[in-house]
C-alpha cells in the first residue's frame, strides 16, 4: 500500500495522490485485462466450466442430482422435495431442499438450498464468525412483490418419476419436474420453452470440512526433487480441481475461504430461441454473443461482478459497474426469461446449437436452441422462470418482482452539467450564467469529489466553496439544482466526526478478522459504511439532515460513485471477499448487492432530510443490482471520448431498459480524453435521447461546457438541448409508464416489433416511449447519412421537415444527417406532447402550454397517444394529483379524455392541480392532414362550451407531407373534442 502523500494544496495533493495511486493500482492508459479475472483465474468458474466440458463430453453422463420421490409434496401452489446429490463412488449423498413455487403472476421460482449448512457459524480468527449457511437474504433486498402463490396451480399428473404442474394464465403453463435426474421442463401451450438441468450441469458444491493435506514427505539427504512425468502432470478430467477450494490468490491478494467450495451452477436452455438479451452491464451488443469461442464469439463467459473497471474495453463480456442477472430469450413472436437471484460473483456461458428433430432432415426445419450455463460463487440457487409470451409481459412480470423505476422529479430528466470538477463557487456560477447566455437549457450542475475538504464527505473545501448556500440560491433562482458527490469510503483520519462516529458505532464493513476493514481510495486510508446494517443506514440518514450536511439545501441532490465498492488496493479493485458484513455474511455472498444497499441508504437519507419535506429524491449510482431502479438513476461509468464509445453507449442503455433499470445514460462527451467538436456535438445529439442526460469529463480533460465548442457546434448543441426540453412532456410520460409497469423508456426493435426477425439484432436505433419517435443517432465520424431499418408498414415522417420517408416494412432507408441534424423519424399513428417555448430550465416550463403533434397513420385518418403530467416534484401524484390524458384522432375528431377513465371532476384538487387547469393545449400540429382540412374553421367543444379554431393548412409539396396547425386553446386537464370533419 502506498503512503499517503502530503495533503497540502488541493491540486498538488490530488495530482500527487492520483499519480501515486495510478502508478501503483491503476493502469496508465487502458484497462489491463489482466487486472480482472478471466474464468480460468476464478476457481469456481474454472471448475464449473470443466464440469460442463466433462459432462457434455461424456455420452453416458448422468447428473448426480435426484429428487427423492417420496419426499415430494404439492400444496397451495408449491412443490417441495429433497434432492439427493451423490457425492462419490460409494454412493454417499447430501440433501438439498428443493422448492418450486408457482406464483400468481404466472412466474415460477425454483430454489435449491443445502440442508447441512442451514445453521451455524464458522469460527474465524480472533473469535469472529462467518455465517455457514448459504446466503438467503438477497430476496429481502431485491423482491418487493409478486410472491403470492398461485393456489389455482394444479397437479396434472404425478408418479414415481415425475410430477407435472399446470399453472399460470388459463393454466397454459406447465412444469414437468422429473426426478431422476432432477430436471424441469417449462412449457407453454404444451411446448417446451425453458429447461433446467437438461444438459446435466447442475452443480451445488456442498458443504465439507476442510481436511488439511498431509505434509509432503520429508526429503532424504541428497535426494533430488522428483519431477512429475508429463503423464503424471496430466489432469484427470473427471477429477475436480481442488486447488482453489480453501484459498485462492489473484495478483498479490489471497482470498481465504473459510467455507470452502460452495458454488451453485445450472444449465438453462431456451428451446427454439436463438436470441438472448439482458444481463447488463457489459459493453457489447444488445443481442448477447456466444461465449465458448468460435468466430465472432467471446472466449469467456459474461461476468457479473460489480467492479470499477478503469477505461473499459468495448465488445467484451467483461464485468462492469453493475449487475442485473435477468435474461430474456426471444424468437419471432415469443419471449421468455429467467431471473437468477444471486448476489455473488456470477458467470454466464452462452452457446447456441441447431437442433433437428429428424436426423434425416439434414437441418431443414431445425431450430436453434440457446444454452446458457449460470455459475455463481456462493448463495442459493434461486431462479425465476417467466414464460412471456411478449417482451412486455416479461418486463411487467419482472417489475412485479423487483419493482419499477422510481418516478423522478421532472428536473432529473432535463440536462445535467457535470465535470470533475467545478473548481469553486465562482466557477459554478459562471457556468450557470454562460449556459443562459448561450441559451442552453439545463437543470442541474454537479460537484465531483474536489468540493470536499480533502475528500471528507459531508464537508466543503472552505477556500473554494466558502458559501455553498449562496451558490445553491443562485441556482434556485432559475429553478436549478446542485448535485454533490458522496462516496461510501470514509476517510480514516483524526478530527473527522463522520469517521469517528462510524467507528464508535461499529457501522463499517469488517475484515476477515472481525476488525474494521481498512483500504485505500480517494481520501487515502478509508473505511466503508456497511449499508446492509439497519443501524448504519439510520446513521447515514442523520448525516444528510440540513443541519448536519451544512451548505446543502432543498435543491441539493446526491451522486453515489465508487459503490461497487471500489477499493484501490483490493483484489480486482474491490473489497476482499472474506470481509464481513452485517449479520456475519461474507462479502463474497453479497458483493453485487453492495452498491444497491448504499444507493438505497442514500435515497432514504435524502428523502428524510427534513420532516414534512416530501420531494422525490434524486440519487445517481454507478453500481447497481436488480431492484436499484426503485431508488434512482445509473450511468454507464468511465467511458472514453471516442466514437466507438459513443456507439457502444446505445446498446448499453437499451440493455438497461430491457433489464428493468431504464433510467440510464452514458457520460456525454466521454469521460476520459478530449472529444473533437464533431464528436462532442454528435454525443449531445445522442445524449438528448438517453433517459439520463449528463455531460461529464475527467479532471484532466479540457473544459468542454457545451457553449465552449464555438460555431457552428455551440448552436447545434443548443438545438439538441432545446429539442430535449421541448420533448420533456413526452419523456416524462414515458418515465411514468416505466414507473407504472417497468416498460423501457427507449425501446429496441425486438421489443417494439417482436415479430420481425430482421430487427432482432438491431441495436443502434430505438423508439422513445409511445411517441413513435424513431431515433438513430449518428455515431460515426464524418457520417452525414444514416440508414434506418423500418420495422413495419406504417408511414414515417422526418421529425424536422415532415418529409414522407419512402419506405416499406423491413427496408433500410437512408436519411441525410448533416452535423446539424439528429436523425429522428415519426412513425404514423401517434399523438405526442411538446412544450415549444424555449426556457432555461424545466422548472421554468412548469406552467407552459402544450403543443400536440399528431402523425396521421397509414390509414390516412387515425392516431393516438397519451400525456402524463404532475407537479414534477412531490408524491402528491400518488394521491391522484395528476393529469393523464388520452388523445385520439379518429378521422372526424381529435379528442382528449382521461387516460385511466377516471371521473376527474370528483378528484379534490390540490394547489398544483388547480393551477394546472389553466394550462392549455395551445396548438395541435397534424402531420399528414388531408387536404379536406385546408383552411377551414373547426369546432372545439369542451366542458359545455364551444368555440371555433382556424386550421392553418400547408399542402404537401416535394415529398413533404401536408400539415395543419390548429390553435385549439383547450385546457390540458379537461375533456375536449376538436371536430375536424
Ligand atoms: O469522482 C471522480 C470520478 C468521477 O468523476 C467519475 O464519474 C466516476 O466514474 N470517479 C469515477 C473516480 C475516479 C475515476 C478515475
Amino acid at each position: 500500500m502506498p503512503a499517503a502523500g502530503p495533503m497540502s494544496g488541493k491540486w498538488t495533493a490530488y495530482l500527487c495522490l492520483f499519480s501515486t495511486l495510478s502508478a501503483v493500482f491503476t493502469p496508465a492508459l487502458a484497462v489491463k485485462e489482466h487486472d480482472f479475472k478471466k474464468c480460468v483465474q476464478s476457481g469456481f468458474c474454472k471448475r464449473n466450466r470443466a464440469f460442463a466440458d466433462h459432462a457434455l463430453g461424456t455420452s453416458s453422463w448422468e447428473s448426480p442430482y435426484n429428487v427423492l420421490p417420496e419426499s415430494g409434496t404439492f400444496k397451495d401452489g408449491q412443490f417441495q422435495a429433497t434432492i439427493l446429490k451423490t457425492i462419490n463412488d460409494k454412493g454417499e449423498t447430501v440433501r438439498l431442499p428443493l422448492t418450486v413455487s408457482f406464483l400468481e403472476s404466472g412466474t415460477a421460482r425454483v430454489t435449491v438450498d443445502e440442508e447441512k449448512r442451514q445453521k451455524g457459524e464458522i469460527e474465524l480468527r480472533h473469535g469472529s464468525k462467518a455465517r455457514k449457511e448459504r446466503y438467503n437474504e438477497a430476496e429481502q433486498w431485491v423482491i418487493v412483490g409478486g410472491l403470492g402463490l398461485d393456489k389455482e396451480a394444479k397437479v396434472a399428473s404425478q408418479d414415481k418419476t415425475q410430477i407435472t404442474v399446470q399453472y399460470g394464465p388459463s393454466s397454459k403453463f406447465e412444469a414437468v419436474i422429473r426426478f431422476s435426474p432432477f430436471t424441469v421442463d417449462f412449457k407453454r401451450d404444451g411446448s417446451s420453452q425453458i429447461k433446467l438441468n437438461d444438459r446435466g450441469l447442475l452443480n451445488v458444491e456442498h458443504w465439507r470440512p476442510k481436511i488439511e493435506p498431509p505434509p509432503p514427505p520429508e526429503k532424504k539427504e541428497g535426494e533430488e526433487e522428483k519431477e512429475e512425468t508429463p503423464e503424471e502432470k496430466k489432469e484427470d478430467p473427471s477429477k475436480e480441481d481442488e486447488s482453489t477450494w480453501w484459498d485462492e490468490s489473484f495478483g498479490t491478494n489471497t482470498d481465504t475461504k473459510p467455507r470452502g467450495p460452495e458454488a451453485v451452477a445450472l444449465d438453462i436452455s431456451f428451446v427454439g430461441y436463438d436470441h438472448v438479451y439482458g444481463i447488463p452491464s457489459h459493453a457489447g451488443p444488445l443481442a448477447l454473443k456466444q461465449t465458448r469461442g468460435g468466430e465472432g464469439n467471446y472466449e469467456d463467459p459474461y461476468r457479473l461482478y460489480n467492479a470499477d473497471v478503469f477505461e473499459y474495453i468495448l465488445d467484451s463480456p467483461m464485468t462492469l459497474y453493475g449487475a442485473i442477472p435477468f435474461m430474456q430469450a426471444h424468437r419471432k413472436d415469443s419471449s421468455v426469461g429467467v431471473f437468477w437471484l444471486n448476489a455473488a460473483e456470477t458467470w454466464i456461458d452462452i452457446t447456441k446449437a441447431k437442433d433437428s428433430k429428424n436426423p434425416l432432415s439434414l437441418g431443414i426445419g431445425s431450430k436453434t436452441n440457446t444454452h446458457t450455463h449460470w455459475i455463481s460463487e456462493s448463495g442459493l440457487l434461486d431462479v425465476f422462470v417467466l414464460l412471456g409470451p411478449t417482451p412486455h409481459d416479461l418486463t411487467e412480470k419482472y417489475a412485479e418482482l423487483t419493482g419499477t423505476t422510481a418516478m423522478p422529479q421532472e428536473f432529473a430528466i432535463g440536462y445535467h452539467q457535470c465535470r470533475w470538477n467545478y473548481n469553486s463557487e465562482e466557477d459554478v456560477k459562471d457556468v450557470d450564467a454562460k449556459m443562459d447566455k448561450f441559451k442552453m437549457p439545463y437543470d442541474v450542475i454537479w460537484l465531483d469529489i474536489e468540493y470536499t475538504d480533502e475528500k471528507k464527505y459531508f464537508t466543503w473545501d472552505s477556500h473554494s466553496f466558502p458559501d455553498p448556500i449562496s451558490m445553491g440560491k443562485q441556482l434556485e433562482s432559475h429553478g436549478r439544482k446542485l448535485v454533490t458527490i458522496i462516496d461510501p469510503h470514509i476517510k480514516n483520519v483524526d478530527n473527522y466526526p463522520v469517521v469517528a462516529e462510524m467507528k464508535a458505532k461499529e457501522l463499517a464493513v469488517k475484515n476477515k478478522d472481525g476488525n474494521i476493514f481498512e483500504g485505500w481510495c480517494w481520501p487515502g486510508s478509508s473505511h466503508w459504511i456497511d449499508a446492509f446494517s439497519p443501524a448504519a443506514r439510520e446513521w447515514w440518514a442523520s448525516l444528510f439532515k440540513y443541519d448536519s450536511f451544512k451548505g446543502t439545501m432543498e435543491n441539493t441532490w446526491i451522486w453515489n460513485d465508487m459503490n461497487e465498492p471500489s477499493v484501490f488496493n483490493g483484489p480486482e479493485t474491490t473489497m476482499p471477499k472474506d470481509n464481513l458484513h452485517y449479520g456475519n455474511w461474507e462479502h463474497r455472498d453479497v458483493h453485487n448487492l453492495n452498491g444497491m444497499t448504499f444507493h438505497n441508504a442514500t435515497h432514504h437519507a435524502v428523502k428524510s432530510r427534513k420532516a414534512g419535506e416530501l420531494k422525490r429524491p434524486f440519487v445517481l449510482t454507478r453500481a447497481f443490482f436488480a431492484g436499484s431502479q426503485r431508488v434512482g438513476a445509473m450511468w454507464t461509468g468511465d467511458n472514453q471520448a471516442a466514437w466507438d464509445h459513443l456507439k457502444a453507449s446505445i446498446p448499453m442503455v437499451l440493455s438497461q431498459g430491457i433489464a428493468g433499470f431504464p433510467f440510464s445514460g452514458a457520460d456525454v462527451g466521454g469521460f476520459f480524453g478530449n472529444p473533437g467538436k464533431e464528436l462532442l456535438t454528435r454525443w449531445y445529439q445522442a445524449g438528448a435521447f438517453y433517459p439520463f442526460f449528463r455531460g461529464h469529463a475527467h479532471i484532466d480533460a479540457r473544459r468542454r461546457e457545451p457553449y465552449l465548442a464555438g460555431g457552428p457546434y455551440t448552436t447545434i448543441i443548443a438545438s439538441a438541448l432545446r429539442l430535449r426540453y421541448s420533448l420533456l412532456p413526452s419523456w416524462y410520460t414515458a418515465f411514468h409508464q416505466a414507473y407504472v409497469d417497468g416498460t423501457p423508456i427507449i425501446r429496441p426493435m425486438f421489443y417494439t416489433h417482436p415479430s420481425e426477425e430482421a430487427g432482432l439484432d438491431i441495436d443502434d436505433q430505438f423508439f422513445v416511449g409511445n411517441t413513435g419517435l424513431l431515433v438513430k443517432p449518428v455515431t460515426d465520424e464524418n457520417r452525414v447519412m444514416v440508414d434506418f431499418w423500418i420495422p413495419d408498414d406504417e408511414v414515417y415522417y422526418d421529425y424536422f421537415t415532415y418529409e414522407i420517408i419512402p419506405t416499406s416494412k423491413g427496408k433500410r432507408v437512408n436519411l441525410d444527417a448533416p452535423l446539424e441534424k439528429i436523425p429522428v423519424l415519426m412513425q404514423g399513428g401517434h399523438i405526442f406532447a411538446r412544450r415549444d417555448r424555449p426556457r432555461r430550465s424545466s422548472a421554468l416550463m412548469k406552467w407552459d402550454d402544450y403543443t400536440l403533434v399528431v402523425t396521421i397513420g397509414k390509414d390516412g385518418k387515425s392516431a393516438q397517444g397519451d400525456l402524463y403530467v404532475d407537479d414534477g416534484e412531490s408524491y402528491d401524484f400518488e394521491k391522484g394529483q395528476y393529469i393523464h390524458r388520452k388523445f385520439v384522432l379518429d378521422g372526424k375528431t381529435i379528442s382528449s379524455s382521461d387516460a385511466e377513465g377516471r371521473d376527474v371532476k370528483s378528484i379534490k384538487k390540490g394547489d398544483w392541480l388547480k393551477r394546472a387547469q389553466g394550462i392549455l393545449v395551445d396548438k395541435i400540429v397534424v402531420v399528414g392532414a388531408p387536404s379536406s382540412w385546408a383552411d377551414k374553421e373547426v369546432t372545439v367543444e369542451s366542458e359545455g362550451k364551444t368555440w371555433t379554431a382556424k386550421v392553418d393548412y400547408t399542402a404537401a409539396a416535394n415529398g413533404r407531407a401536408a400539415f395543419a396547425i390548429i390553435k385549439v386553446k383547450a385546457s390540458i386537464a379537461a375533456d375536449w373534442k376538436v371536430v375536424v370533419a
